[in-house]
């Protein structure tokens, strides 16, 4: 068991939480302040909340002698990124009352709204939960939303595996009511006793927990950036079980050599529901119990693995669950984007992928994504299912309803977006960054389009227009949007300022490495007009940009 010796703050913090309800009542009753109190902004966060404030008007209120304007950002649980369409309209319409009115498609699949004020907290989750949605467990340091590879024409199966998403979510969740106490006026808990918590205990998790289901040969989900990835075994239209893979994740800080990305290492097969729930479970308290509770840069469960090495976490989870892991299975992956346009799975069902640019659902004067899509809802003959690239695929479409969403679709411009989309900005992605996550350092999401704009000219100039480039931007090097896994990662370092990984594959199974340290705009598109020209004329046939530029940043390190 890890020693409990200068346990970070935060642990305390949740020990003494009561169950994870802190003060968050009365912080929520202060009206003198639009924040709530510092141990509280830790708590709240395992009810799916974060206290932010806007980062562009800080100083002029600051210089106003005024305190920041304290707003929340909710994210809701969607095991597998899966709404009906009543609830789509459901958080449209809290979108447009609550918060900015923007919804964001995160980089796990589920939706965030920001800018809600305190006194708006109650009544959004009161009215997501009428529409059957929660935000349990989204944030703090327990295991988040479980996401799964969401194209349903991937396999006759798919409804099979998307099932283990919610299976795993239920498994997980906290036991305490608080949630249900604070936000919905449920009777208060007195027997602490039915609020016992054999998996979490009294403080939970040493750091956030991702799970991700993947099935080959789409990589959509980034299983290897996950502290677990199940990857599943399919034979013959039968899922046989799942590779298990630990250990990923994507953080690192700048100057500090201890922190790095890591991609989970696959230990073994389960051959069935039992054997991998097991082992889902068992991970977790192999990390509960001898993760860093001191350090949360360093808390991770890559790095638990990385000290005790891989042999022994397989040999204690072999103990834990009480069978032998199988030897890992063969599998393929490909690719990791999304299927955009329309596509039919195998009982004649019709799915759309509609490019939703870095997850923000809004309406231009191009594109009316956001009215499109409520239309599309309040016809009520698609499902929304939202991918890990940000996008959204209107599902299980029959026949007779597929002309009427095209027809909404054409209508709000939004097919003519998609199409006529270049592919490097369909293989994009930008994390939210300024100015709301108070961790940025530069631009993510508000930034990354106008810099595709100047780089796709740069592609046409070397014939390079139709390549699949995946590229990924993010305001700090804590890797939301995963820029290490990309063929071209951007990551914040200073206002204007990126370092520019390259060399990352196309299916997410290799990590890329730091090119060019702090380049502001101008260096960014020099460095890669020099690549896109050497790839260009020295490539291989087929070969990717992420493979050609492996080799050069190589070259560049030795
Ligand atoms: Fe993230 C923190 C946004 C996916 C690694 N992330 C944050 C916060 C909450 C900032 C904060 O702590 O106050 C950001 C809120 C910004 C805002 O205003 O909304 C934030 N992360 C996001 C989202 C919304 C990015 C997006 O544009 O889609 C993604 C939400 C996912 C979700 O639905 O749960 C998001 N974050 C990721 C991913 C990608 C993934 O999971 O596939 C990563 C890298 C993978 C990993 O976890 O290793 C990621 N976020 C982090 C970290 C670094 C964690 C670490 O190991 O050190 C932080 C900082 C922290 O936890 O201290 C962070
Ligand atoms: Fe914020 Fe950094 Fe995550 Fe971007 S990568 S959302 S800047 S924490």
């Amino acid at each position: 068991m890890a020693k409990a010796v200068n346990l970070s703050p935060i642990e305390k913090i949740k020990k003494e939480s009561n169950n994870l309800r802190g003060t968050i009542t009365e912080s929520l009753r202060d009206e003198i302040t639009g924040a709530i109190v510092e141990e509280d902004q830790a708590v709240i966060k395992f009810h799916g909340m974060y206290q932010q404030d806007d980062r562009d008007i800080r100083e002029e209120r600051a210089s106003k002698k005024l305190d920041r304007l304290y707003t929340f950002m909710i994210r809701l649980r969607l095991p597998g990124g899966f709404l009906t369409p009543e609830q789509w309209i459901a958080t449209h319409n809290i979108a447009g009352e609550n918060s900015t009115g923007i919804i964001k498609i995160t980089t796990r699949q589920t939706l965030q709204l920001h800018g809600l004020i305190k006194s708006k907290i109650k009544p959004t989750i009161r009215a997501f939960n009428e529409a059957k949605l929660d935000s349990i467990a989204t944030c703090g340091d327990i295991n988040r939303n479980v996401v799964c590879s969401s194209h349903p024409k991937q396999s006759s199966i798919h409804n099979e595996i998307f099932s283990y998403a919610d299976k795993i979510s239920q498994l997980l969740m906290p036991k305490t009511k608080a949630y249900y106490e604070i936000w919905l006026d449920e009777e208060k808990i007195l027997d602490k006793k039915e609020e016992e918590d054999l998996l979490y205990q009294d403080r939970y998790l040493p750091r956030k927990f991702k799970i991700a289901i993947a099935i080959p040969p789409n990589n959509d989900v980034d299983a290897f950036a996950n502290d677990i990835g199940l990857i599943a075994i399919i034979e013959n239209e039968k899922l046989l079980g799942y590779n298990i893979a630990v250990g990923g994740g994507l953080s690192a800080t700048h100057g500090n050599d201890a922190t790095y990305p890591r991609l989970a290492t696959v230990i073994g097969f389960c051959n069935s529901e039992e054997q991998t729930l097991k082992a889902v479970y068992e991970t977790l308290t192999i990390q509960r119990d001898f993760g860093n509770r001191s350090d949360r840069k360093l808390a991770r469960l890559k790095y638990t693995l990385d000290k005790f090495g891989v042999e022994w976490f397989k040999q204690e989870l072999e103990n834990r669950i009480g069978f032998k892991l199988e030897k890992p299975r063969e599998y393929t992956f490909n690719e990791r984007s999304d299927y955009y346009g329309w596509h039919q799975n195998h009982e004649g069902l019709w799915y759309y992928t509609l490019f939703v640019e870095n997850g923000r659902v809004l309406d231009t004067d191009e594109v009316k994504l956001k009215s499109a899509l409520l239309a599309v809802a309040k016809a009520g003959t698609a499902n929304f299912r939202f991918t890990c690239n940000q996008n959204i695929i209107l599902s299980d479409i029959a026949d007779q309803h597929k002309s009427k969403i095209e027809t909404l679709l054409q209508n709000h411009g939004v097919i003519k977006h998609t199409t006529g989309t270049s592919a490097i900005r369909k293989n994009s992605m930008a994390c939210v960054a300024l100015n709301t996550c108070p961790l940025a350092l530069a631009e993510g999401q508000r930034y990354l389009p106008s810099l595709i704009s100047k780089i796709e000219p740069l592609l046409q100039k070397h014939q390079l227009s139709e390549e699949d480039i995946i590229i990924r931007m993010t305001g700090c090097p804590n890797g939301c949007a995963r820029p290490y896994v990309a063929e071209i990662g951007l990551v914040g370092t200073a206002y204007g300022k990126y370092n520019m990984h390259i060399g990352g594959d196309h299916q997410g199974e290799r990590l890329n490495k730091l090119f060019k340290h702090n380049l502001n705009e101008a260096a960014i598109l020099l460095q890669l007009d020099k690549l896109f020209e050497k790839f260009n004329k020295s490539r291989m046939s087929f070969e990717r940009f992420g493979d050609f530029a492996l080799n050069e940043v190589n070259q560049l390190l030795n």
